[in-house]
């Protein structure tokens, strides 16, 4: 995926030099743009919902970590599955689950993934090989070990790939998923989101140690960083580690530095970030980087950037017509398919 298209004279044309962008195909990377601003559209359009009161559950919001989804899920292929968690919006975007199907879940739809039970985020999509976040923090690691596990035993050359925040990390689920996942080699990729803030509190209560990846070597895997709000660094990172768990490789823990942009949900106005974080995270924002980027290469100019948003918008709103007229569940079996 996202190799490089050359003109004979080993030049991508009409661009301006940018080394590490020039080995890959324009489709590529302005699908990588184009994905991160469908995220920020959705998310945008999930917030707005909210305000407005038309939401039954919380609200939790992917804001400025659309690198960390995006970037990472592109290195997999449609076969491979993803095991999001709540900042991971971009994740699911990527993977191909139609924006309907995240906003059918949100507005507590019967035609929605969980049929009316949950009102937020907690879904997963089989079809589209996506497992549903789970509440308690860490416990999704071993759900996708398991799956990993199961494709080890079958033969099958797929790879679960699936996220953590700095506070989830710290539960036993975490060691155990890991742990388990290092013995076995499973073809799993875990990216640890270092987004600074676990609800209110900051990482240097969550951890001694002077990073999160260092427990890799614990594990005796694979550890790597990278700067989360690069959309291009975040596919190059987990693309070598899928392509050394599809080999057999084992599993690899990636620390991305990133910052979560809102509160914790949205009723919760992060009054304790000092402004000053804010404001130099939001000079780092992953898709303004990235079209400074592109447009610096000569990829990107502000006609497209108006088409793309113009495309996006309709595309939320088409979703969101649709899943706004979807019916509510009528009460009848609501414990169906909860309890065996
Ligand atoms: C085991 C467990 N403990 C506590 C909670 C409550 N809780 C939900 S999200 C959250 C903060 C998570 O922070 P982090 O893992 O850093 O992810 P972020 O929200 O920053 O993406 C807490 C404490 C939970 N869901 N599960
Ligand atoms: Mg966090």
């Amino acid at each position: 995926m996202g190799k490089t298209r050359r003109s004979p004279d080993g030049k991508a044309s009409g661009r301006k030099e940018d080394a590490a962008l020039a080995a890959y195909d324009e489709m590529f990377l302005l699908g990588l743009y184009r994905d991160m601003a469908r995220t920020r559209a959705l998310d945008d359009r999930i917030e707005a919902l909210y305000k407005q009161g038309k939401l039954v559950a919380g609200c939790y919001s992917s804001r400025g970590q659309e690198a960390c989804s995006v970037g990472s899920t592109a290195s997999l292929r449609p076969d491979d599955v993803i095991g999001p968690m709540i900042r991971n919006l971009g994740s699911i975007v990527r993977h191909g689950v139609p924006l309907t199907l995240v906003l059918r879940n949100y507005l507590g739809r019967a035609t929605g993934p969980t049929k009316g039970r949950d009102g937020s985020s907690h879904f997963g999509s089989l079809q589209h090989n996506m497992l549903g976040p789970i509440s308690m923090l860490g416990a999704l690691i071993p759900v996708c070990a398991g799956a990993a596990l199961a494709f080890q035993m079958r033969g099958e050359d797929r790879v679960a790939l699936t996220w953590i925040g700095d506070g989830g990390s710290n539960v036993g689920d975490f060691h155990e998923g890991l742990n388990f996942a290092g013995v076995l080699k499973l073809p799993m990729v875990l990216i640890l989101e270092n987004n600074k803030w676990a609800y209110s509190t900051p990482i240097e209560y969550q951890t001694a140690a002077k990073n999160f990846v260092c427990r890799a070597e614990g594990y005796g895997i694979r550890g790597a960083t990278v700067d989360g709000n690069d959309v291009l660094a975040m596919y190059e990172v987990t693309r070598e580690a899928v392509d050394r768990a599809r080999a057999g490789e084992g599993p690899t823990l990636i620390e991305a530095d990133t910052m979560r942009m809102r509160g914790h949900a949205i009723h919760d106005d992060a009054k304790y970030v000092p402004e000053e974080m804010f404001e130099t995270w939001e000079q780092r924002d992953p898709i303004l980087l990235f079209s400074q980027r592109l447009r610096a290469a000569g990829l990107l100019d502000d006609d497209t950037v108006a088409k793309i948003r113009q495309e996006v918008r309709a595309e939320v709103d088409e979703a969101t017509e649709d899943a706004t007229a979807q019916p509510l569940p009528d009460g009848k079996g609501e414990i169906d398919e909860v309890y065996a």
